[in-house]
């Protein structure tokens, strides 16, 4: 129970901290502070944070998309690093030069060409089992992404060489301002069928969930050297980038109250834990946001 509990703790804390990085950098965008584009993740944390839960970031590898800053602070919780990065500062991550959707170090990399990462990602993970370091890799994708041939080629390639790779799908039913349905035919969990390849089925919006998956997923991956799908079903809660959201406000309404972070909390009963975790995660972000600003 105590475990469990610090465990809960944890998850929704780095959850919290995901989210106001993320509404800071929106804000900043709109005060003209950062260039380029800032693609949030808001909504959808419960599948970065449960995803990292299950991974040995010692040694694993995680490729992420233009989506990718919550993977990134659950990955090294480098807020300064991201925060920096985006800003275009020198003491950014990758010195400034990456911004959003660039970003490396240690195992993560992230790249915002859609579908681009999958047959790297193959190629990686066929390495480290060519070396015998027991090490995965892992791809995030997005529903949309499933439109690329080549993440087809990768999935068919992993599957013949058995390649230790998941393919970690955060089904948020758009594609920019697309829905799912016109731009996917048929059943998107299962394609990955065809090619012999397990599906992991996760509810995106239950952490917990996610994580339960995302291990089962990882640790067939490590053990078997077969590569999997973990399909999760989630939801953003901001526009694609910034502004460009054409969705009924009424269905992001009903959505709302699927609140990762909420549920989280009330879930493993921690609803006490949602201010403590705000307050000092602002702090903190206000402290990192002054300072390259120039302010501290
Ligand atoms: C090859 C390529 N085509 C188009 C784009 C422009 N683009 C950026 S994100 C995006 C939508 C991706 O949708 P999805 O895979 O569902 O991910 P989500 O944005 O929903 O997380 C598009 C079309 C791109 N970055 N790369
Ligand atoms: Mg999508």
């Amino acid at each position: 129970m105590g475990k469990e509990h610090n465990r809960a703790d944890r998850l929704l804390d780095q959850m919290i901290t995901i989210r106001l990085v993320e509404e800071r950098l929106l804000e900043l965008f709109s005060q003209g502070k950062l260039g380029g584009t800032v693609h949030t993740c808001i909504g959808q944390e419960g599948c970065a944070v449960g995803l990292m839960s299950a991974l040995d970031t010692e040694r694993d590898i995680l490729f992420s998309n233009h989506r990718g800053h919550g993977h990134y602070i659950a990955y090294c919780d480098d807020v300064r690093g991201l925060i920096a990065e985006v800003m275009g500062h020198p003491e950014g991550v990758c010195q400034g030069i990456g911004g959003s959707q660039h970003i490396q170090r240690g195992n993560f990399y992230t790249n915002g060409i859609q579908g681009a990462a999958a047959p790297i990602v193959v190629g990686m993970a066929f390495a480290e089992k060519q070396l015998g370091s027991g090490a995965i890799a892992v791809v995030n994708l997005g529903d949309g992404t499933f439109g690329e041939g080549a993440v087809y080629e990768a999935m068919n390639i992993s599957a013949l060489w058995s390649v230790p790779v998941v393919f970690s799908v955060e089904h948020n039913h758009y594609a920019q301002t697309t829905p799912s349905e016109l731009g996917n035919a048929g059943n998107l969990a299962e394609r990955g069928s065809t090619f012999g390849i397990e599906i992991h089925k996760a509810d995106g919006m239950n952490v917990m969930d996610v994580a339960r998956a995302a291990s089962a997923a990882v640790s067939l991956a490590r053990t078997e050297s077969r590569p999997q799908i973990l399909f999760m079903d989630t939801y953003r809660f901001a526009p694609h980038s910034k502004g460009d959201d054409f969705r009924d406000p009424a269905e992001i309404a009903h959505q709302l109250e699927r609140d990762p972070i909420t549920l989280l909390a009330k879930s493993a009963k921690i609803e006490d834990q949602i201010l403590p975790l705000t307050t000092r995660a602002r702090v903190r972000i206000d402290a990192i946001v002054s300072e390259l600003l120039g302010g501290a």
